[in-house]
């Protein structure tokens, strides 16, 4: 992957508020993880979560993979790596709300539908079952949701959504969103705690 030098080290260190201990052992961990190229595409993200988690979770496989490639050109190079893993261990990263929005919009089109985001909230709810009531012992897409449970995330997904669309076009823009999100700071609050949990933090370890 190209030569690190430790001028490299320092400007990633910045900007992803990682110290050069702890990019020394990011790095050994991408090395592993993301083989000879270099590059950390989403098969060989997908290899890791099925390894932690004991199966794959479509929704949580591709919000991790748009906040890992932040230029959006399908591969996670050690840079991104570290920007992504700093926002995980640290929330108050400035480009928060950018990066929930990049998580929300699954499929990359530039807005936010009414389906991923009950998907996202969905995918939030299996991860929290998974901690709390399966004790991480079951794979995570043998996660069974209750109807009734299925009904009220549903519910919870569409409110968030409804306020974030405040045109009612069906979408949310990125410009709805950071309006909401900049002014509201309980919406903010959901938002962000939602799709980063503390448990992707030792994602890779
Ligand atoms: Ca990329
Ligand atoms: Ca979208
Ligand atoms: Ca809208």
């Amino acid at each position: 992957m190209g030569n690190k030098g430790s001028k490299d080290f320092a400007s990633i260190a910045a900007n992803s508020r990682l110290d050069e201990k702890d990019l020394k052992e990011l790095l050994k961990t991408f090395q592993k993880i993301a083989g000879s190229d270099g590059l950390l595409d989403k098969a060989e993200l997908k290899a890791v979560i099925e390894k932690k988690y004991g199966g794959i979770d479509p929704t949580f496989s591709n919000i991790l993979f748009n906040l890992f490639d932040r230029n959006n050109d399908k591969t996670v190079n050690f840079s991104e790596f570290c920007l992504a893993y700093g926002y995980l261990v640290n929330r108050s990263l400035d480009d928060v709300i950018d990066v929930s929005f990049r998580c929300l919009d699954l499929n990359n089109d530039g807005f936010i539908s009414r389906s991923e985001m009950r998907a996202v909230v969905m995918m939030n709810k299996k991860m929290e079952k998974y901690v709390k009531v399966y004790n991480r012992e079951t794979p995570i897409d043998k996660i069974q949701l209750l109807p009734i449970e299925v009904s009220k995330i549903n519910q919870e997904a569409d409110e968030l959504f409804d306020l974030l669309d405040k045109n009612n076009d069906k979408q949310v823009s990125k410009d709805e969103f950071l309006q909401l999100v900049n002014t509201d700071a309980e919406i903010k609050r959901r938002l962000t705690s939602m799709l980063v949990k503390d448990e992707s933090v030792d994602f890779f370890k």
